[in-house]
């Protein structure tokens, strides 16, 4: 960046202006009335559309959290799909509100590149796939490997660490979608494919002949995957991180879509009782109903019933909750208190 543009970009940071023209997120989506939603183009589990076009996944239903928090509507919310390298600047630049697409969370992103996480979605690790025939058990015995992969992804960049760090020698064949990265791995132009962990299984089960490759046991890297805010809009920032957590304390508390209702009207618990807005001001704050929360589970059910028929049991995926599971259970995903 060239000294003018550096001393223009503090100037207005000095005057408020690039804040003030960031702020408003929640405003500007109430007034058209639907949250537009960054997702990936097709990742199984995560979001990926039918055949008539409707998005599904983990990502998809925070973005539709987002909109039942917003609008007490889950179905306010229209995508974008947007390959790795496209989704920073179409969040940058105000194309989406929001963007829920397998994304993580890392100091880079975080500060120089003005966008804030929110929380995380799903608590993910970089893994390889190789064909069974190649005889490798270990990722260290890749040493001389081409490997595919997508461009503007941080697996791009842990690759190259791993690699570097292990001594071993590779050839890297980035690609512009996944769909390309595993077409070239199925056509058997790279010996090895790596992406996070879930995207090996939602890939595996997409490929001509599954059972002819496998999962190799090392994780590489920490992947905490979740939903992404620009910068200096702290009120909008708030609407996308409580909804996510909703998700985990309904869970928590045993609120599912089935009982919520009746939790609701009569449930002892006072959390739950603030939870879902039948006692206190909770949402107003924000600038959301108070019953923000209850239409989120009404219609998305509790993090646990998400991940279940998206990634989990309840999916072709099948992916054990693992690290995902909640803290008193074990794993890392938890909300602070409703209070
Ligand atoms: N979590 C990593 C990787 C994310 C990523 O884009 N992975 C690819 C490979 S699984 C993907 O999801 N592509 C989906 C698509 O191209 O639609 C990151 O944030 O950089």
């Amino acid at each position: 960046m060239n000294k003018l543009s550096q001393f223009t970009i503090g100037a207005l940071l000095a005057l408020g202006t690039v804040t003030a023209a960031q702020a408003g997120t929640l405003d500007d989506v109430k007034k058209k009335g639907f949250v537009q939603c960054g997702v990936s183009a097709g990742l199984a589990g995560f979001s990926a559309p039918d055949d008539k076009g409707n998005y599904s996944g983990i990502d998809v239903d925070v973005c539709k959290a987002v909109a039942a928090a917003v609008f007490g509507d889950a179905t306010k919310v229209k995508f974008t799909p947007l390959t790795a390298k496209e989704r920073f600047t179409a969040l940058q630049s105000g194309e989406v509100d929001l963007l829920s697409r397998n994304t993580t969370w890392t100091l880079n992103r975080d500060t120089a590149q003005g966008l804030s996480f929110a929380g995380v979605t799903y608590y993910d690790g970089q893994g390889f796939m190789v064909r069974k025939s190649l005889g490798v058990k270990s990722a260290k015995e890749l040493d001389g490997a081409s490997v595919c992969t997508e461009t503007g992804t941080t697996t791009e960049l842990n690759l190259s660490d791993y690699f570097k760090s292990n001594g071993l020698k590779y050839t890297v064949v980035a690609l512009g979608s996944n769909s390309e990265a595993v077409a070239a791995y199925d056509s058997g132009r790279c010996d090895a494919y790596t992406t996070d962990a879930s995207g090996l299984y939602a890939t595996r089960i997409a490929l001509a002949k599954p059972d002819d490759h496998m999962v190799l046991p090392e994780i590489i890297s920490k992947e905490p995957l979740g939903p992404v805010v620009r910068q200096g809009d702290s009120q909008w920032f708030s609407v996308v991180k409580w909804s996510l957590f909703a998700l985990v304390a309904a869970e928590e508390y045993g609120v599912t879509a089935a009982n919520v209702d009746e939790q609701k009207a009569s449930s002892a618990n006072p959390e739950v009782k603030r939870l879902l807005g039948a006692e206190g001001e909770f949402g107003t704050p924000m600038g959301l109903p108070n019953d923000w929360a209850y239409k989120i589970v009404k219609q998305i059910g509790n993090y646990g019933e998400m991940f279940d028929r998206n990634v989990g049991a309840g999916s072709p995926l099948k992916i054990d909750r693992g690290i995902n599971a909640r803290w008193n259970k074990g794993g890392l995903q938890s909300a602070p208190p409703f209070r």
